[in-house]
């Protein structure tokens, strides 16, 4: 699926757009199972383990930041993920044994969808080695108004910023971090049907939806099956305990099978400790842990 130049510029920038990697058919399911989840958020009222309500959801204006774990919401969502142009590119970047961490669907309404403030994925996950990344497919045309994601590149090679404030994991980098270069920014615009990959160090962020348009964007987090979590928020084996974590780490071997061979190497971490009030969200933890914004005015 993808080419030579296009798997070096992953490894050598940190991130990768790839146009039309479903088909149109695909994409009209998705946006409509989709757009079916948005309706159906208008009988909600408070967050659950599916929505993530986003500040003035109401029945006639539904507004949300995220559909938690889409691929366990609707059986499309995971179909999708093992069999199509998607999981050529997983392939490609990351060989031929791969675990799905986590989904979900930023859904960044119109009008103000939250902004996301840049971090590196790594800070939330470490992980014995970095083969790891995650993709959105864009399920609208995305530009600047309604809140692109935007990545520096080369930044996955660097150091790994602090995501703590005030001894606080905040899930979120001081915008004054003389290791940020915002002067290197570059945005991933695009059409519907479109990938952005980003490494799991590549430091990234996205601004608030300014448009009347929905930003919609399914991402998922994978893993080369021979990365281990450490600790975070993808260390299922807490939660689970050992015989469910099995029957679990099976079902997310996406492509191949599972590796119990961890490759460990040198990578720098810092564990996402302690945690905000609030952690079910990534909007939460930035939130709670008192994050200093790089898109407020
Ligand atoms: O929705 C976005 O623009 C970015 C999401 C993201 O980086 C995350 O959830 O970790």
């Amino acid at each position: 699926m993808l080419s030579d130049k296009q798997i070096s510029d992953y490894f050598e920038q940190g991130y990768l757009l790839v146009e039309n990697v479903i088909t149109d058919a695909q994409l009209e399911t998705l946006q409509n199972i989709t757009y079916d989840f948005i309706e159906a958020s208008k009988t909600v009222t408070e967050s659950n383990d599916v929505y993530d309500l986003d500040v003035g959801h109401t029945a006639e204006h539904p507004k949300l930041t995220r559909i938690k774990l889409p691929h366990k919401q609707h059986a499309y969502f995971d179909e999708i993920l093992r069999n199509s142009g998607v999981t050529e590119v997983l392939r490609d970047l990351l060989g031929e044994d791969a675990t799905l961490l986590t989904s979900k669907l930023n859904t960044k309404a119109p009008g103000g969808g939250a902004a996301v403030e840049w971090h590196q994925d790594w800070a939330f996950y470490p992980h014995t080695n970095d083969s790891l990344l995650a993709f959105g497919l864009l399920l609208e045309d995305v530009d600047m108004e309604n809140g692109a994601l935007q990545v520096v590149p080369g930044s996955h090679k660097g150091p790994i910023l602090s995501h703590h404030n005030q001894g606080i994991f905040c899930g979120a980098i001081d915008p004054d971090d003389p290791d940020f270069e915002q002067d290197k920014i570059v945005s991933l615009t695009g059409k519907a049907g479109s990938m952005t990959v980003h490494h799991v160090r590549t430091l990234h962020g996205s601004a608030p939806n300014r448009s009347d348009r929905a930003r919609l964007i399914l991402f998922y987090e994978i893993a080369k099956a021979d990365a281990w979590p450490i600790l975070g928020s993808n260390s299922y084996i807490h939660s689970l305990g050992q015989l469910k974590f099995w029957d679990d780490l099976k079902e997310r071997t996406i492509i191949g099978k599972p590796c119990l061979e961890p490759r460990v190497e040198n990578v720098p971490v810092r564990m996402p400790l302690p945690p905000a009030k609030d952690v079910s969200s990534i909007f939460k933890t930035q939130q709670f842990g008192g994050m200093k914004s790089v898109y407020e005015d």
